[in-house]
């Protein structure tokens, strides 16, 4: 049985993984014994994520990406190729949000949002699939949300793209499913990363920011996520154990999508 979660000889890009979730899974494929690749924005964040890994013991390869450059994306795609190899396991993580009132939002913050969250997760897809197929096979997973099932205030952009991305990875499985790919998508929860640092931030008398209390109220298991609780549930769809899983969400959220909420 262990074999079947096995990653040994896979070589896995993951996006946006100099730290946070990205990060966190990354860990863990190496774990399992795949090769990672990694991707960010600035050579700055790639150099940080660089000692981050040799720190874990992890030899990683990181490279600068815009994800949302189509150009950018298919230079590097080919780079990995060459020097490193064909991509066995993308990740689509590299993501932001901004949380603004939908009428007080411009369109060009709302696009910019689509095209990190959505657009590049199409864009890096397009890249590695066409070798996925040659090789006989590939794992793609979407990073989704909570926002792929529900609303909330300040949002729309993010729910939007997240909510798009969980339709683009059913689609990714129902067109390439029958060249043994599979494409999943992880939802996460309300995970303790930069991102949602804001949300947690102490309030001026030391007490819990009100958006902590309700997170940790609205959550069966009591508290926020690590970065680290993604790491199995990732294994998993990158690995074999997974080969007739396809086109599922896999919502790792503490039981927040169960959950009505506290009783008055
Ligand atoms: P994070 O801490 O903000 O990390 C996201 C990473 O993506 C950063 O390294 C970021 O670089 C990189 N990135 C952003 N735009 C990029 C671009 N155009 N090209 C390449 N890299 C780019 O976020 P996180 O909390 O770990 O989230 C990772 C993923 O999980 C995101 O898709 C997020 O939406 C999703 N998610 C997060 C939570 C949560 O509670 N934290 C829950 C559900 C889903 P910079 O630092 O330069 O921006
Ligand atoms: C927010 C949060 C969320 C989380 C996550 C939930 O402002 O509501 O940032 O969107 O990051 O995606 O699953």
């Amino acid at each position: 049985m262990e074999n079947k979660f096995s990653l040994k000889g896979k070589i896995a890009l993951v996006t946006g993984a100099s730290y946070g979730i990205g990060f966190a899974i990354a860990k863990g494929f190496a774990k399992a014994g795949a090769t990672i690749v990694f991707n960010d924005i600035k050579q700055e964040l790639v150099d940080k994520g660089l000692a981050a890994y040799e720190q874990e013991g992890i030899k990683a390869h990181g490279y600068v990406c815009d994800v949302t450059d189509e150009e950018q994306v298919n230079a590097f795609i080919a780079k990995v190729e060459k020097e490193v190899g064909v991509i066995d396991i993308l990740v689509n993580n590299a993501g932001i949000i901004k949380r603004i009132p939908m009428c007080e939002m411009s369109a060009k913050d709302f696009r910019q949002v689509i095209d990190v969250d959505l657009n590049a997760p199409f864009i890096v897809s397009k890249a590695v699939i066409p070798s996925m197929i040659k090789k006989g096979g590939g794992k793609i997973i979407n990073i989704c949300s909570m926002m792929s099932e529900l609303g909330r205030e300040t949002v729309s952009a993010y729910a939007a793209a997240k909510g798009g991305l969980k339709m683009l990875t059913r689609n990714i499985a129902s067109e390439y499913g029958q060249y043994n790919i599979q494409c999943n998508g992880i939802g996460p929860g309300y995970i303790a990363t930069p991102q949602t640092a804001p949300l947690r931030e102490k309030q001026a008398d030391g007490s819990r920011h009100p958006f902590d209390s309700f997170i940790i109220a609205k959550t069966p298991a009591a508290r926020w996520g690590d970065p680290e609780d993604l790491a199995g549930p990732a294994v998993f769809l990158a690995s074999e154990a997974s080969n007739f899983v396809n086109g599922h969400i896999l919502y790792v959220d503490g039981g927040i999508l169960a959950y009505i909420g506290k009783q008055p």
